[in-house]
């Protein structure tokens, strides 16, 4: 136990194979979208209450530069960082390959490494079969919102980490140390790739800029069951605590804004904010859902999936859309598609269904006729896909998705 205070800054060393895991993690702790390189260099991070060491994978047989990594790393987080992250990806969560990877950090950095990592495991079934080493070091299923408060817990009754210098030169990593912060310092806030500033503008209202999936509309049209079916098509293993709350009542079930990150199947992360019904009289204080929403909410940064259930258009859904407009105070329409659910309901084609409502016509032609229909109750996962592809600029803004990358993501489970 320590007896002084954790420094206001905590200093993480970010380790593990995969780049894109490891930008995610840390993106989530600095609250930015700092770190987005997939190069094998090393990469700092930081933020007021964090300095995050991004290291590629020096355990790489084909790493050229491996000593180098290391050094860099001890250099940077001299004399010892607060906590190391090892974050393990989906093809390497059998244990024989998760203690084969701290077994070869313990090599490098001493046995003591273990009381000061964190490993973080990508789905839920490794986080319950890997669960019993948890007496040797934390284990957290990642990414999750709450990262960052869990560090600093995990570092509030524990010392830094020591590096000793039995495999390197401490002259050497001090040296490093003086050449490194000389060159960082320049490249602070020159947009250089070896330092991507937290603070630089990344965060858009203390949001993470990541890019957001926002359901809105009316009680039980299935705006909670929506999001399950999207996070569901990247790990249909989730349990129900990771789901978002859905069933049948008519009572709001959902009553605040609750957000969940999902890089599954996009190949980036993403935030769905599932939202209760803003204009259900029995949603208490629902001004500052609202208000909350918002922040998410935001021109550029989202796509509003508009929830209507397929066979019940009711009254109160016409107009809906210049009622919400009026509410978030843009013309969401520009970035909204029209979300029918209860597929199974459907006879006949989709467009004919809407070109016999004049007022569904309506709101789906104020969308650009953006328009995609889900069937909540079964798990066939192109759905999802063709979904995601309606989103505007979705090539763009989800480079890594293809049909392959996606069948080889979601049709796995
Ligand atoms: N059969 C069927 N049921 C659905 C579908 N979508 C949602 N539901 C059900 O409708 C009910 C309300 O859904 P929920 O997601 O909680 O609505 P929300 O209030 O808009 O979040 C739940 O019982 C869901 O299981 C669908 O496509 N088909
Ligand atoms: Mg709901």
């Amino acid at each position: 136990m320590s007896d002084k205070p954790p420094p206001e800054q905590l200093t993480v060393a970010l380790l593990g194979k995969r780049a894109e895991l490891r930008n995610i993690i840390g993106n989530m702790i600095l609250g930015s979208n700092a770190f987005n390189t997939e190069s094998n260099i090393l990469v700092v991070g930081e933020t007021s209450s964090f300095k995050i060491i991004n290291t590629p994978d020096f355990f790489d047989e084909e790493s050229l530069l491996p000593d180098q990594h290391i050094i860099d790393l001890m250099a940077l987080s001299h004399p010892g960082p607060d906590l190391f992250i090892l974050t393990i990806d989906p093809e390497n969560t059998q244990e024989v390959d998760v203690v084969a990877q701290i077994s070869k950090l313990e090599h490098t950095f001493g046995e003591k490494i273990t009381e000061h990592l964190v490993v973080t495991l990508p789905d839920m079934e490794s986080f319950h079969s890997l669960g019993h080493l948890k007496e040797i070091f934390n284990i957290w299923l990642a990414p999750d919102e709450s990262m960052a408060s869990e560090c600093r817990k995990w570092c509030s009754d524990r010392d830094p980490f020591l590096y000793d210098y039995k495999n390197y030169s401490q002259d050497v990593v001090t040296k490093r140390k003086t050449a490194l912060e000389k060159i960082l310092e320049k490249q602070r806030c020159g947009g250089d790739p070896l330092c991507h500033h937290g603070r630089a503008g990344n965060i858009a209202n203390g949001v993470p800029n990541i890019f957001n999936i926002i359901l809105l509309g009316l009680t039980g049209t299935g705006k909670s069951a929506s999001a399950n079916t999207i996070l569901t098509a990247g790990d249909c293993d989730l349990h129900s605590g990771q789901l978002f709350k859905s069933e049948p009542s008519s009572m709001p079930v959902t009553t605040q804004c609750e957000v969940k990150i999902t890089m599954k199947p996009f190949g980036a992360p993403v935030r769905l904010v599932d939202t209760p019904d803003f204009f259900n009289d029995q949603l208490e204080h629902s001004q500052a859902h609202v208000e909350e929403c918002k922040m998410y909410c935001q021109p550029g940064h989202c796509v509003v999936l508009l929830v209507l259930q397929l066979s019940r258009f009711t009254d109160a859904e016409v107009g809906i859309l210049e009622k919400l407009e009026d509410k978030l105070g843009w013309k969401i329409r520009e970035s909204t598609i029209v979300l029918l659910t209860h597929g199974e309901d459907l006879e006949g084609s989709l467009e004919e269904f809407i070109d016999a409502r004049a007022p569904l016509k309506n709101i789906v032609e104020s969308c650009s006729n953006r328009y995609h229909l889900f069937r909540n109750t079964s798990d066939n996962k192109k759905q999802v896909f063709e979904l995601i592809k309606k989103i505007p600029n979705y090539n763009t803004r989800f480079p890594k998705l293809t049909d392959k990358t996606f069948i080889s993501e979601c049709f796995v489970c």
